[in-house]
This record gives C-alpha cells, sequence and structure tokens, in this order.
C-alpha cells in the first residue's frame, strides 16, 4: 500500500514538473550543480544524489541533463544474506580495480534498515581505506520507511555515478526480496556472496539467489563447511544451467568461487571472472540488448506512473472518471471495465 502512495505521489510531481513547462518557455538551461557535477565537483554529486533519494521534484531535469553523458559505466552489484562479507567484498575489488588505474562509485543499500546507521554504517567503517581516497565514491543508503521508490533511487543514483566518469559503479545489497531483486536487475554483473554458517538462509534464498547470479562466491572460506557449500552450489547451478526452464540468451554456467575477504584471498579471482563475464556480454551483444530491455521496463513503469497520475488529477474535475474510479474501489464495477472506461475516456480527450 505504501509503496502505490509513493508511486502516485512521485507521478505527481513527475507530472507537475512536466505541466509548468508549456512550450513557448525554451526548457531552462542546466543547472549548476549538474555542470559542476560534470565538471567533477563530488560535493555537487552528493548533493545531487541527496535529490535523488530524496525524490525531490527537479529529479526529471537532473536525469535529462545527465543522459547524454550516461551509458559508459560498468555496474558490478554484489548481494547475499547479511554478514555474508559483501562490504568486505567491494572493499577489496574497489582496491584491485584502483590498482588497476580504474575509479569506482559505490552504492550500499540497505532495504532491510529504516535509517542511515547500523549494518550501513558498518560499511562506511569497513570501506574507510577508500574515504580519503578522490577515485573512490561511497554512498550508502537506507529505505527510509519506505521500500516503494529505492529501486528507481538506486538505478538513478547508478546513472549519477555513471554520468560523474566513474568506470565502475558497485552496489551492494542484502537479501533477496523483491526490492532487492529490482535493484540486483538493473546492474550488468551480479556476485552472490554466501558464507559457510547461513545455512538455512541460504536454501531459502536460493530460488532467487540462483535467477540472478552470474558469479558465486563462498566467502569466509577459511571456516569449515566452504567445501561443502561450493560443492552445494556447483551442483545447482549445473543443474540450473543444463535442464533451467528459461532460455538464455548467453551460454554461461555461474562460476563458484573461493574467498576470504578480510585476508584479501581470491579476491583478484572474483575480478578475473568478473572481467570474463563482461568480456562475454559485450562480444556476445547481449550487454546491450540487457541494457535496452531494461531501459524499456523503466520507461513502461514511468509510463503507468504518468499516466495514472493523468487519471487521477483528471478525475478531480471529471465526474465521470471520478465515478469509474470509485466504482472500481468500491467492487461494483469490475476492473478491467474500469480501465477500458478510463483509457478511452482519457485519450480521447488530449
Ligand atoms: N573469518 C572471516 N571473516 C570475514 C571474512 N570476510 C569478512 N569477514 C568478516 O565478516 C563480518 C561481516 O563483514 P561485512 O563485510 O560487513 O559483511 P556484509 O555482508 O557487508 O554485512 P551486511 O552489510 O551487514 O549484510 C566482518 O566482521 C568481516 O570482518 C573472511 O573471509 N573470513
Ligand atoms: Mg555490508
Amino acid at each position: 500500500m505504501g509503496g502505490s502512495i509513493d508511486l502516485l505521489e512521485s507521478a505527481r510531481a513527475y507530472l507537475g514538473k512536466a505541466r509548468r513547462r508549456s512550450p513557448e518557455i525554451p526548457p531552462h538551461p542546466m543547472t549548476d550543480r549538474v555542470r559542476k557535477m560534470l565538471a567533477g565537483d563530488r560535493l555537487a554529486l552528493a548533493r545531487l544524489i541527496t535529490r535523488v533519494e530524496n525524490r525531490l521534484p527537479d529529479v526529471p531535469d537532473i536525469i535529462r541533463d545527465i543522459h547524454p553523458h550516461t551509458g559508459r559505466a560498468y555496474v558490478l552489484g554484489v548481494t547475499g544474506p547479511p554478514g555474508a562479507g559483501k562490504s568486505t567484498l567491494v572493499d577489496r575489488l574497489t582496491a584491485h580495480l584502483r590498482a588497476k588505474g580504474a575509479t569506482v562509485g559505490i552504492i550500499a543499500v540497505d532495504p532491510s534498515s529504516p535509517y542511515t546507521g547500523g549494518a550501513v554504517l558498518g560499511d562506511r567503517i569497513r570501506m574507510q581505506a577508500h574515504t580519503l581516497d578522490p577515485g573512490v565514491f561511497i554512498r550508502s543508503m537506507a529505505t527510509r520507511g519506505s521500500l516503494g521508490g529505492l529501486a528507481r533511487a538506486t538505478g538513478d543514483i547508478i546513472k549519477l555515478m555513471d554520468a560523474f566518469g566513474f568506470p565502475w559503479v558497485i552496489v551492494e545489497t542484502v537479501g533477496v526480496g523483491q526490492t532487492e531483486l529490482d535493484i540486483i536487475r538493473q546492474v550488468d554483473t551480479t556476485v552472490v556472496a554466501l558464507v559457510p554458517e547461513s545455512g538455512d538462509s541460504i536454501q531459502a534464498m536460493k530460488a532467487g539467489l540462483m535467477e540472478v547470479a552470474d558469479i558465486f562466491v563462498v566467502n569466509k572460506a577459511d571456516r569449515d563447511g566452504a567445501h561443502a557449500l561450493m560443492a552445494d552450489i556447483r551442483f545447482s547451478v549445473h543443474l540450473q544451467h543444463t535442464s533451467g526452464p528459461r532460455p538464455k540468451d548467453v551460454d554461461w554456467e555461474p562460476p563458484v568461487l573461493a574467498a576470504q575477504a578480510a585476508n584479501d584471498v581470491g579476491v583478484a579471482e572474483l575480478l578475473d571472472a568478473t572481467l570474463r563475464h563482461r568480456a562475454m556480454l559485450t562480444d556476445s551483444g547481449a550487454l546491450d540488448a540487457r541494457r535496452k530491455s531494461r531501459r524499456r521496463v523503466q520507461l513502461d513503469a514511468l509510463l503507468v506512473e504518468a499516466f495514472t497520475a493523468e487519471v487521477v488529477a483528471r478525475a478531480e474535475t471529471d465526474p465521470e472518471l471520478a465515478a469509474a474510479l470509485a466504482a472500481a474501489s468500491e467492487g461494483t464495477l469490475d476492473s478491467y471495465s474500469a480501465v477500458a472506461r478510463i483509457v478511452s475516456k482519457t485519450l480521447a480527450q488530449p
């Protein structure tokens, strides 16, 4: 419920913005902040991220202005159960990327935490080796009590970091709820980190994780049970790969690697696997195809929001529309008929 109210609010803000801009008034120039951000100002980047995170009304303008500068970053997702060592892995991966000369933007999302603190604060501490490095930018995000816009906000922050010029953007997220899956679907390569001791939670998460994982890494391989877990995952991965129900756009069997992130063991191999996955996606054309369909999914979601907001706004002065909405909510009219009525009425009047 909270999600759909969110959706409406953001759609209203979005439409409000679009409406205020009449054809004779030229679109306002790029804001100073966007210009500064594109010129490499980290403070401007941080402030733009805050605007996106808080879904302020100028987000559509920001995204429009940065759009020509996006599409260059490679986006890596790291997900897995709480405490699997995701932040430590991201920290070590970042060190390896920095050693190769690449700069890195990091987004740590914790959908379960309503406040910026706790685990997210932990992320800051674990990644503090990089806080003084101008080639690394770390941003933590919590839900602030609503999951509704978190995936979209993450997607928009990826765009900001991309436009800023980071060739690598790494997104860390916990678990596999719907919001996390929506977040992970926006990355190019997904690393799933598991640990020997997570036992039951792995079983519960396996279905969802199998679907999104491009690379598995069993972290804390210094602990008992790592080899058994790796064998178990390999078996499932192979089964899924050879007899999975869905047709695949690429022939890639997710490798299952071992790591001890805290000791920087296996991290170079993890980066190698990521680079191999990236090369495979790029060479096969799948990267382009996937990004295209991702953009289409985002467009469709925005269209639904914009149309819904338009209908709600018009219903305030159009009794027929208001009646159709009310009848559908009351249950006196079925929703298919209501939609047919609403769509034809709305499209008939520009
Ligand atoms: N023994 C061992 N401990 C590790 C290893 N890697 C990370 N840790 C420890 O595991 C704990 C959790 O690590 P994090 O990197 O915060 O894990 P996380 O998955 O980001 O945790 P959340 O973001 O809270 O879900 C920390 O105390 C790390 O030092 C490892 O390879 N071996
Ligand atoms: Mg973490």
